[in-house]
């Protein structure tokens, strides 16, 4: 079964979100095959957002990602990646459809809530980067 990467952000966490979202992921059909709460190191999130380096936003996510803590997720579906992306919404809250995460939780197109790989190898690139085997469900 194919699998996404899903991060719930730290404004999320902060604002007392953690369960209307994992909620909302259960909804949408979801399986969760691996979940924990983690305190991203700047230098974490620097690599896990290196493809942005040379964006002008680059300095403001990496210290917002490494502001407080994320709760990161591995999810199991058909279609997982596009899915987990129609799920969570447009990047910017504004531009996000009615009832997407994103439009129900995100503060702003920084601040957005929630992450979601955006390919099948990303996503496995980024389930590694944070979950070893043993942490995943068969
Ligand atoms: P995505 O998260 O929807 O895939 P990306 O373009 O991959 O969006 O950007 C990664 C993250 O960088 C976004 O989720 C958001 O937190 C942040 N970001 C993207 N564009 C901007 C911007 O214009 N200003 C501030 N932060 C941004
Ligand atoms: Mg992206």
């Amino acid at each position: 079964m194919p699998r996404t990467f899903a991060m719930i952000k730290p404004d999320a966490v902060q604002a007392g979100n953690v369960g209307n979202i994992v909620a909302h992921i259960q909804t949408a059909g979801f399986r969760i095959v691996g979940m924990k709460l983690v305190q991203i190191s700047l230098q974490q999130a620097q690599r896990f957002y290196q493809v942005h380096a040379q964006r002008p936003f680059y300095g403001e996510l990496v210290e917002f990602m490494s502001s407080g803590p994320s709760v990161v997720l591995a999810l199991e579906s058909e279609n997982a990646v596009q899915k987990w992306r129609d799920t969570i919404g447009a990047t910017d809250p504004a531009e996000a459809a009615e009832g997407t995460i994103r439009k129900l939780y995100a503060e702003s197109k920084g601040r957005n809530a929630v992450h979601g790989s955006d390919s099948d190898e990303n996503a496995a690139i980024e389930i590694a980067f944070f979950f070893a085997g043993t942490e995943l469900v068969g």
